[in-house]
């Protein structure tokens, strides 16, 4: 089966975005794959981390992945700090990537703004990621629409690698899909919903109250037409329908007849009522698999146990090829 490598950073307050960008996506392709999916908490520690927080939120990751419906029989769940070749082919990478190519990475310039002090590590995120992604011979990342320029970046340094000392990377492609690739926040359709944006509205969180979730739904920012068309000239609409088609999987023709003559208000509590119908559930498992930490813990430590046997011989290939070992 092919391989796919892909990752979220466990920085809690994960959202719709994340989860129609990458973990229902990875979901829904899983059993075509052979899968590997990485709670990527030294990618974390680009910005500054409560220690406490990050433990908790590291664990509450791995059961959001396994509520929102991952099966340990098509993919391998496990810690980026748990597998050190992570951090060891990061620095070849490294010291293999141009700086020049790190200098026109735009989410390095949209994060280092909202920085007080930028760490060496927020410009060096690209190449840990091109690590993770390379150390699995992955052929496929599913991704949001955010990361195309990183997987550009993974693609551009593996070429470059093999060029320089032979044959030791598999060159990987993104996965985006084309409906919500790129969900955009509430309070503001020309953003990206992100993480970091605490804006009231703004969010629509995987474990927050649904009651709220709703309020929300309800008061999103639209604009002055009526008409309900996917139509990219009016962010707030389309981003509607591009997260009601995620989740109710039906082809655009037939959500606009649906909605033919329908007012703003309708259409939003017919995403409400999707968004709740998948968030219920999801928050009923994650609450009852955070009540067994210990199963959660052994997940994770047999995850990484497989994840080393096939990151461990990339990395001896990688070494061997520069003259090291
Ligand atoms: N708005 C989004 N729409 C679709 N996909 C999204 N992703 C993130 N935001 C959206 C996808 O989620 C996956 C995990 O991303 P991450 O853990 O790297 O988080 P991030 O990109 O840092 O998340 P945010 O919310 O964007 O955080 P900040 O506030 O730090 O900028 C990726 O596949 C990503 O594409």
């Amino acid at each position: 089966l092919p391989r796919v490598f892909s990752g979220i950073q466990p920085s809690g307050n994960l959202h719709l975005g994340n989860y129609l960008g990458a973990i229902h996506t990875w979901v829904q392709e899983q059993n075509q794959y052979d899968n590997f999916f990485c709670i990527v908490d030294l990618h974390a520690i680009t910005v500054p981390q409560d220690p406490a927080e990050l433990r908790k939120n590291v664990r509450d990751l791995a059961a959001l992945y396994l509520a929102a419906g991952i099966s340990l029989e098509h993919a391998t769940i496990f810690v980026q700090s748990h597998v050190p070749a992570h951090v060891e082919l990061g620095w070849i990478l490294n010291c293999q990537t141009p700086l020049g190519w790190l200098n026109r990475m735009t989410q390095f310039k949209d994060k280092s703004q909202k920085q007080e002090t930028v760490a060496a590590g927020l410009m060096n995120y690209p190449t840990l990621m091109a690590a993770d992604i390379l150390l699995y011979d992955t052929q496929v990342v599913p991704v949001g629409d955010d990361q195309r320029q990183h997987i550009e970046l993974t693609r551009d340094i593996a070429e470059r690698f093999n060029h320089l000392y032979g044959e030791t990377f598999v060159i990987p492609e993104a996965l985006i899909r084309p409906v919500a690739a790129r969900v955009m926040g509430l309070d503001d359709p020309t953003q990206k919903m992100s993480k970091s944006n605490k804006a009231a509205n703004h969010s629509i969180p995987l474990l927050g109250d649904l009651k709220a979730t709703r309020k929300a739904m309800m008061r999103a920012v639209t604009d002055s037409g009526s008409e309900i068309k996917f139509d990219e000239t009016r962010p707030g609409v389309n981003n509607l329908l591009g997260i009601y088609q995620a989740l109710t999987g039906k082809d655009k023709a037939t959500i606009e007849a649906e909605f033919e003559g329908q007012g703003y208000g309708k259409l939003k509590g017919a995403v409400a009522d999707v968004v709740i119908a998948t968030l219920e559930p999801l928050q009923q498992r994650y609450n009852q698999l955070t009540a067994d930490p210990a199963e959660l813990d052994g997940i994770l430590k047999r995850g990484a146990e497989r994840a080393a046997e096939v990151a461990n011989a990339t990395l001896l290939r990688a070494y061997q090829q520069l003259g090291l070992r």
